[in-house]
């Protein structure tokens, strides 16, 4: 079936076929939340976040504003169609019965909390409290896409309970150092317990019939399994990423490009035995690019790697962050052509140009791209 801009379909099976309707998210009201557990974990030692919290500042956020705006005008110049959230009071406290946090985050990157997988959204349980709500963002877009497309499935996955019982104590300390924390990695001892499913959507990757799934500080082992058992069409397989002090999120770790070609991180490597399922298919595992930058932006709490923070358009078109000049002459390399998008300035607001969008539509189908398993 042809795509058409007037009717309003779900559909999207993996990372890199035409995309043809995006949400791109909005940098409103973002707040840095107040301290919690899992979120003092991610942010580095040395940060300039740690101990302070409140409402960004307006001028910060308008500039985002700006380049989000004309992320989302590229796109729609180049035949996408592109939704955008409602933000949110972000300042808004929560309370549930389990914990209480003084304020929220933002709706800047909704690749975080939906994942579409085929005809369905997937709303993530989320692993940290201030982020609890934030599908309340995207929900007039899905009751939208609801009520115009009679196929679409929306589902939330079961809200977790977020106790300090959901967080290992050893990670509150801000002395933890970069060698512990690397040792604790690759001993998959990360800030978030078993004690029930934990997921963010970013920490999947969609390849048709397979889903790829990070077990990291956003999401357990328990949530791999919560995923297993929602998706039993699908093959669910789990992968870690030992070189990361930070595991957050895959979409700066593994970036798939087209059926066949994988950018890795060189400094978060996928270990050998996880390679295996790539190579038995013929899928070719490459090292990314270095980032263009030492540091991050002020006040981010993603690393200088959201340089493979890329947003496939489809398997011969990328888009690439503008000053990642490295990244941008390796896709040309890889024979993509690059889309050049200016988003360095909304980096803080929660990641790059694959955090900041959510596929609602991509051409094809449910391919199986692993059928040596
Ligand atoms: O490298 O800091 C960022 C991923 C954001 N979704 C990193 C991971």
């Amino acid at each position: 079936m042809v795509w058409s801009p007037e009717k309003t379909e779900v559909k999207s099976w993996n990372e890199w076929d035409t995309l043809r309707h995006v949400i791109v998210g909005r940098a409103d009201d973002c707040h840095i939340p107040p301290e919690e557990p899992a979120l003092d974990a991610k942010v580095p030692e040395d940060s300039d976040m740690r101990g302070q919290w409140g409402r960004r500042p307006q001028e910060t956020i308008d500039r985002a504003n700006e380049l989000l705006d004309n992320f989302a005008d590229q796109l729609r110049k180049r035949g996408v169609r592109v939704d955008r959230p409602v933000s949110i009071d972000h300042s808004q406290p929560v309370t549930t019965p389990d914990f209480h946090t003084d304020s929220q985050f933002g709706c800047m990157p909704p690749r975080d909390v939906l994942l579409t997988v085929g005809h369905e959204m997937l709303e993530a349980t989320m692993s940290y409290r201030c982020r609890w709500f934030e599908y309340l963002n995207y929900r007039p877009l899905l009751k939208q896409y609801w009520e115009e497309d009679p196929k679409f499935r929306h589902e939330a996955a079961p809200k977790p309970r977020l106790t300090d019982e959901d967080y290992h104590p050893d990670y509150l300390s801000d002395k933890i150092g970069v060698e512990k924390r690397l040792k604790w990695a690759e001993e998959k001892f990360f800030v978030t317990t078993e004690e029930e499913p934990l997921f963010d959507a970013a920490d999947v990757l969609r390849f048709g019939k397979d889903l790829v799934v990070q077990h990291g500080f956003t999401t357990n082992l328990k949530g791999i399994e919560w995923l297993r058992r929602h998706f039993p069409d699908h093959r669910v397989h789990t992968v870690n990423f030992p070189g990361d002090p930070y595991p957050i999120h895959i979409d700066a770790t593994f970036t798939p490009l087209r059926p066949g070609l994988i950018l890795n991180n060189p400094q978060r490597r996928l270990p050998e035995e996880q390679r295996e399922m790539f190579h038995k298919n013929g899928w070719e595992i490459v090292d990314s690019a270095q980032p263009a930058h030492n540091t991050p932006p002020p006040l981010c709490y993603s690393s200088t790697w959201l340089s493979m923070n890329v947003l496939v358009l489809d398997p011969k078109t990328v888009c690439v962050e503008k000053s990642e000049v490295y990244q941008a002459e390796q896709m040309d390399k890889l024979g993509m052509e690059v889309v050049e998008v200016e988003l360095r300035d909304a980096y803080a607001f929660g990641g790059g140009l694959h955090c900041c969008t959510a596929d609602v539509y991509r051409d094809g189908d449910c391919e199986d791209y692993f059928p040596n398993q």
